[in-house]
């Protein structure tokens, strides 16, 4: 393999990877040195060969993006962002593993210039990378132009034998190989070791033939020590017409006592072996230590300058021929939304106040998808196969295919997690707002990229129908009971019970300018009635919970389709003589950061409490705080028409009227 800055041994450069990697991992004392030693060759195939990037700029809007799907071999990546000129010092890499170091324990792209993604749960890299290349096919087929480029850049993939366990790849890889990702290319590390031993006790697929089946271009039994064998392998994959598996032998922990076991994982290797290693690879050099000449043939500075350039030099000429669609590229990959958004939802949402019927909030979506769709080409929708469910195709969606790269709208097929971390993929990418559905249930399916989304702050919109008991006869298989409050707790990610068509307009609005994170809006599958409100009533729905009638003995609590029941219920006991206030919660997540005079105008410190809510009851305890009662799901409902349900688990306005009358007395 020619380098095209250096005449060092490639195996040089690839031991500069390995010894960063063995040292920092010494010096945290904590690590795993094995899979970025057993990849460092790799590595080096294509970074010296074939990754466009300017270190100077990570935000290069065209530059290739890289995944560490095998997110435990951080250290290769921090090492070659180090080695390639990026703002990541020796002193960060000896701050390996450190209290907010840039160099944290698996990879975290709000910490680290150059991380495009977080990894570390395993398998979720691979599905992040295929919507990362989906993104760029979709941004390419609706901006490119006749000879103008501007969206042409690979997705590639570093992954291991755990992420080929986990099922998330067989989701997400089936999905890439139907939809043609050409521009993706994975090389997986076959070492052959994972943490309990030898991988071939658990794991004897022929991967090979497995990637074959999805229509993948594989190309098997490629040296993975070889960089020159490895890089032919990538300029192969560049050709083809389909995504690629580099299928690379490798040795784990390469060049140590430990290869080729599992000792070599995630275990500092010593001071010794460290030792025993430099001598074997003949590497001469003190801990940290890395000598002028291999820093100059890494360095890709002046390469990443120039191809930034020469990309700033056709883009100035897409501009002058498409200053339109210039404009609009730019908008969207810094992720800004048009003029006037705000206000034309404002006059959207009071017009749904006046005239939406009493429809159920999936259906309310839908409406506003149907707003939202022609504002914003950059929403990108999908479902895991219920789309008619989960009515998240509006009237401008077109669905995406191998052979319609334009579309914006996925038919996922039944694969929720690999939906919701490729969603992740195409928020990190940038140039679409990524928003798809599934059943609230289903959401356990889709948890740990959720909660990959709530930790890198991406702005993923989930779409989670049938949203309680409502569901009816589906059954307690298909009716959530306990993922409201699970999905509250989620740092970051911001959750949604609208109860009408008007709270569901401003769902959609919130979730599509917060910039600091997810939101999943929950969403009925019956019908629910909308309730009077005046302008500052609609206004206080941005506050996540307000008063929606007032009252002075009790307040009574509701989200999504129980506020109705609440607004019964205060009818019932104003026949009693009991005055109900009536507080609509559709975001308890934003309520709960409003100021305590704000929050004491909804829920007054001085009167008792109930909260209706067809979910578990354990995160209502502390707003009731022993003063008032909860209505709410404790078990896991059953197969029966919904009105049924609701009555036998006490949604019912008689019955709570007569148990806030009994608690009164
Ligand atoms: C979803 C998930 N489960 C478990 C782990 C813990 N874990 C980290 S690395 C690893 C083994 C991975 O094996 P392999 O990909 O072959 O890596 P290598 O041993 O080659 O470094 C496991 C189980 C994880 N990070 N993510």
């Amino acid at each position: 393999m020619p380098l095209s800055n250096s005449q060092l041994p490639n195996s040089q450069l690839a031991n500069a990877i390995r010894f960063l990697s063995i040292d920092a991992v010494n010096r945290a004392n904590s690590g795993h040195p094995g899979a970025p030693m057993g990849m460092a060759d790799m590595a080096v195939a294509l970074w010296q060969n074939h990754f466009r990037h300017n270190p100077a700029n990570p935000d290069w809007l065209n530059r290739d993006r890289f995944v560490l799907s095998n997110g435990h071999a951080s250290m290769l990546q921090y090492a070659v962002l180090h080695l390639t000129g990026y703002d990541v010092s020796i002193d960060d890499i000896k701050a390996f593993r450190q209290w907010h170091s840039k160099t944290p324990g698996h990879p975290e792209n709000y910490e680290t210039p150059g991380i495009e993604t977080t990894t570390g749960p395993l398998g979720q890299g691979i599905a992040i990378a295929v919507g990362m290349a989906l993104a760029e096919k979709i941004l390419a087929a609706q901006f490119n132009r006749d000879g103008m480029a501007i969206v042409d850049h690979y997705t590639y993939v570093f992954l291991g034998d755990g992420c080929l366990m986990e099922g998330i790849s067989h989701e997400a890889c089936s999905l890439a190989g139907t939809y043609k990702l050409n521009k993706l290319i994975a090389l997986y590390d076959d070492n052959g070791i994972s943490i309990d031993g030898k991988v071939d006790g658990w794991f004897s697929d022929d991967t090979a033939k497995r990637f074959a089946a999805y229509q993948w271009n594989v190309i098997d039994n490629v040296d993975g020590h070889d960089a020159a064998a490895v890089s032919d392998a990538i300029a192969q994959a560049k050709q083809a017409d389909r995504p690629t598996l580099i299928c690379c032998k490798t040795h784990i922990g390469y060049g140590s006592p430990k290869v080729d076991t599992a000792g070599a994982h995630g275990s500092p290797l010593g001071k010794d072996n460290r030792q025993l290693t430099a001598e074997k690879l003949g590497w001469d050099y003190q801990p940290f230590e890395i000598p002028d000449d291999i820093y100059a043939a890494w360095d890709g500075k002046a390469k990443g300058e120039q191809a930034e350039q020469q990309w700033h030099d056709l883009f100035t000429q897409y501009e002058s021929a498409y200053p339109e669609l210039a404009a609009a590229f730019l908008r969207r990959m810094n992720g800004y939304l048009p003029e006037h958004f705000a206000d034309q939802m404002h006059d959207f949402i009071t017009d749904l106040q006046a005239n939406a019927d009493n429809v159920a909030t999936r259906k309310a979506s839908e409406i506003v998808l149907d707003f939202l769709g022609e504002k914003l080409p950059e929403m990108i929708g999908g479902s895991a196969d219920l789309t008619g469910s989960n009515n998240t195709k509006h009237k401008h969606s077109q669905v995406f295919s191998a052979d319609n790269p334009a579309g914006n709208y996925f038919s996922y097929g039944v694969r929720e997690f690999a939906m919701s971390a490729m969603m992740n993929g195409m928020a990190n990418h940038g140039g679409v707002i990524p928003y798809a559905g599934t059943f609230l249930v289903f959401s356990d399916y889709a948890r740990n990229a959720m909660r990959l989304s709530a930790l890198m702050r991406e702005r993923v919109i989930y779409v989670m129908t049938h949203d309680s008991i409502g569901l009816g006869e589906d059954g307690p298989t298909h009716q959530p009971v306990e993922h409201l409050a699970s999905l509250r707790v989620m740092p970051n990610m911001a959750v949604w019970r609208p109860c009408d068509a008007v709270e569901t307009a401003v769902a959609w609005q919130v979730a599509i300018e917060n910039h600091n994170g997810p939101s999943t809006l929950a969403l009925s599958r019956q019908n629910l009635v909308k309730p009077a409100r005046t302008e500052a009533q609609i206004a206080a729905i941005y506050k996540g919970g307000y008063v929606l009638q007032s009252g002075n003995d009790i307040t009574l609590i509701a989200t999504g389709s129980e506020v109705e029941l609440a607004m019964q219920t205060a009818a019932k006991l104003a026949d009693k003589g009991i005055s109900a206030q009536v507080v609509s919660m559709p975001c308890y997540d934003i309520y709960r950061i409003q100021d305590k005079a704000y929050q004491a105008g909804v829920i007054p410190n001085d009167k008792p409490r109930v909260v209706i809510e067809a979910g578990a009851t354990l995160m209502w305890e502390g707003i009731v705080a022993n003063n008032g009662f909860i209505v709410g799901m404790d078990g896991f409902g059953a197969s029966a028409p919904a009105d049924t349900l609701f009555k036998n688990y006490g949604f019912d306005a008689d019955l709570i009227a007569a148990q806030v009358k009994t608690f009164l007395d």
